[in-house]
């Protein structure tokens, strides 16, 4: 019997691990400034309008996760990011997993612009909780605090 269990548990485990290796990876930038957070909200999909998020995207096949943090930024902000490390842990969304990173604006870059949002705030710690973030960065929120002055 007690075979038949931990057979089961690393079926089990080992299923769990391929689906988190297939999961589609979204990339959010926690892009930090001046001691305040850059909070970016959304007008898609209908269920998400409206909403706060970090911006960021899809991983494409074969780009790196700090790349393509680069390249969200520079696609929805005009703005040049330099990823600086991961934040939280990974967390399960519809669309697969959403991995947080942090970044600074590099020296001479534009101040973000919403080209993607409906509105851009720099937001501080005191005044992150307020804002209707989507439900996935919402569980960053405490991890974020800690990285704010
Ligand atoms: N997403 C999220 N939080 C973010 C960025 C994205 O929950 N900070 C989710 C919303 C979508 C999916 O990831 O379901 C893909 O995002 P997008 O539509 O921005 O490409």
């Amino acid at each position: 019997l007690l075979r038949g269990v931990l057979t089961a548990r690393a079926a089990g485990l080992t299923s769990a691990v391929a689906g988190a290796a297939d999961a589609r990876v979204v990339v959010a930038t926690a892009l930090i400034d001046d001691g305040r957070l850059l909070a970016a909200r959304r007008t898609r999909p209908e269920a998400l309008a409206g909403r706060w998020e970090l911006p960021g995207g899809s991983v494409e096949a074969g780009e790196d996760e700090a790349d393509a943090v680069v390249r969200e930024c520079k696609e929805e902000l005009g703005a040049d990011v330099e990823p600086c490390g991961r934040l939280g842990t990974d967390l399960p969304i519809d669309a697969g997993l959403l991995r947080v990173h942090l970044a600074r604006l590099r020296p001479g870059s534009a101040p973000p612009q919403p080209l993607d949002h409906s509105a851009l705030r720099w937001v501080s710690a005191s005044e992150l909780d307020a804002l209707p973030w989507v439900d996935a960065d919402r569980a960053v929120l405490h991890d974020l605090r800690a990285a704010l002055p």
